[in-house]
């Protein structure tokens, strides 16, 4: 059997309750074959594939808080230090009911290769739990932070591993996280990313997962010889990712007709009012179905159904395993020329191989959503110098990564012999750099 598959089954079997991180590894595990293949006795000696797929550690801990009646709640906590080859573990935390050890592993090991791909030093981490923040009072959430950073922080540090925002998790709770580690350990260090701009946090961070999505879009049509300008973009999520992505893509051009949350969606033929959906999500933190109270002649759905709309550009911006065959078929029918994932994996297997067959553009997620965890590496490295940059020096700089990801996971795939193949180009261009660190330290 073939290293590859020997690995993969190996994982099958250790982890058959755990579909999304297998999900993960397989999709990784496949496409970088070539790259494998040039190398296999080495890596095989060196269990390269085996180091890559387990975590370094897991923690998993209690989480006590009391809520507002009183009464004392348990949640489970979760930190992945997944790889710390090229630099400090890193990565989000999220908080949503559905989080589980799959979910976390699947979300840790897709950041060690979408870290690698910023060309910045920073290893793969993910973090969460299964609190979900919808309806607490701001008090419960701060108990619930407080009480989660209780026990984080004996793992965490500037050096050593650096949360930061991921679904559930904004500038609200990333305050509380950051009073309490400053509390415990009384040092005051870039130890999380996202921060308040009063207290270390980096301008345009908040944007930076959205803007990056759509420089790469740029990229990738501009490569193709087209552009955004005038063209219809469907979104779902209406969450940071997806809200700035919105509001790059508007600035560049595009249309945006629909948005999306766990309830239902909005189509807007006229393009999304984006300064009232900041006020429903970033304000009032209410349903995206408030939109249609404002702007009578849009329309609001519950339930899924975002792909279904007629686009030129698809972007998922929610979560994972959001977009199915049935919407990529449909996708694919409609004209779609290109899906860029903002979210974590939220495209199945099979509805990438039907939009790769269908000659849909597709760019994966730890290509192009890299532009948030390289915003953060920019967050710490102001930290470190204890200097702030201006929005567009930032901004500048993120553009330029994002420009250097498309070259790389487009060359990548080029040399490879399969052009236009991002996931390919991704996959071998992020796992070759932490390989070849990983070589450099011996076997540990
Ligand atoms: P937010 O919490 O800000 O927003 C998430 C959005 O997705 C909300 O509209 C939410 O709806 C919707 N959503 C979440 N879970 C589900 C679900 N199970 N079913 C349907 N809708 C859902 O998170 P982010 O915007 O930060 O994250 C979105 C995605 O982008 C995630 O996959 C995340 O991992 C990824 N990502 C985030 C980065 C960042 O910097 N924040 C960086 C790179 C990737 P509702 O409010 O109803 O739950
Ligand atoms: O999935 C991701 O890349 C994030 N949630 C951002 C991680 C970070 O450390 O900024």
């Amino acid at each position: 059997m073939k290293y590859i598959e020997r690995v993969l089954a190996d994982l099958n079997k250790k982890y058959a309750n755990q579909p999304e991180f297998l999900q993960a590894a397989r999709e990784v595990l496949d496409s970088i074959a070539p790259a494998v293949e040039k190398n296999e006795a080495l890596y095989e000696r060196n269990a390269i594939l085996e180091r890559i797929v387990e975590p370094d550690r897991q923690i998993q801990f209690k989480i006590p808080w009391v809520d507002d009646k009183g009464d004392a709640k348990v949640n489970i906590g979760y930190r992945v230090q997944f790889n710390n080859a090229i630099g400090p573990y890193k990565g989000g935390i999220r908080l949503h009911p559905s989080v589980n050890p799959s979910i976390m592993k699947f979300l840790g090991f897709e950041q060690v290769f979408k870290n690698s791909l910023t060309g910045l030093p920073i290893g793969g981490a993910k973090g969460g739990s299964d609190f979900d923040p919808k309806g607490k009072s701001d008090r419960e959430v701060m108990a619930f932070c407080q009480s989660f950073m209780t026990e984080l922080y004996k793992y965490i540090g500037a050096d050593v591993d650096v949360p930061a925002g991921d679904i559930g998790t904004g500038a609200r709770e990333i305050g509380y996280f950051y009073g309490q580690y400053k509390r415990i350990r009384g040092v005051y260090e870039g130890v999380l990313t996202g921060k308040g701009l009063s207290y270390g946090g980096s301008l345009a961070r908040k944007e930076a997962t959205g803007y990056g999505l759509l420089y790469m879009t740029d990229e990738l049509m501009k490569d193709h010889g087209d552009t955004l300008e005038g063209k219809t973009v469907v979104i779902s999520g209406a969450g940071n990712v997806a809200i700035y992505a919105a509001e790059k893509a508007t600035q560049l051009g595009a249309k945006v007709v629909t948005l999306s949350d766990s309830t239902g969606w909005i189509y807007d033929k006229n393009g999304i009012d984006l300064d009232l959906v900041k006020d429903i999500k970033e304000v009032r933190r209410a349903r995206i179905s408030e939109y249609v109270k404002v702007h009578t002649d849009a329309v609001y759905t519950e339930g899924r159904g975002v792909w279904s709309v007629p686009c030129d550009i698809a972007l998922p911006c929610a979560t994972q395993n959001e977009l199915l065959a049935e919407d990529a078929k449909l996708l694919a029918a409609n004209g779609c020329k290109a899906v860029c994932e903002g979210a974590n994996m939220p495209t199945t297997l099979e509805a990438t191989q039907i939009l790769m067959e269908s000659g849909v553009m597709f760019v994966p997620g730890k290509a192009a959503n890299a532009g948030g965890v390289a915003t953060s590496a920019l967050e710490m490295s102001q930290n470190s110098e204890r200097l702030s940059w201006s929005f567009e020096e930032v901004d500048e700089k993120l553009h330029g990564i994002m420009k250097n990801i498309y070259k790389n996971i487009s060359a990548t795939a080029k040399k490879y012999g399969v052009e236009g193949n991002y996931v390919v180009g991704a996959n071998i261009a992020g796992f070759e750099k932490v390989v070849d660190a990983m070589l450099a330290h011996g076997v540990c």
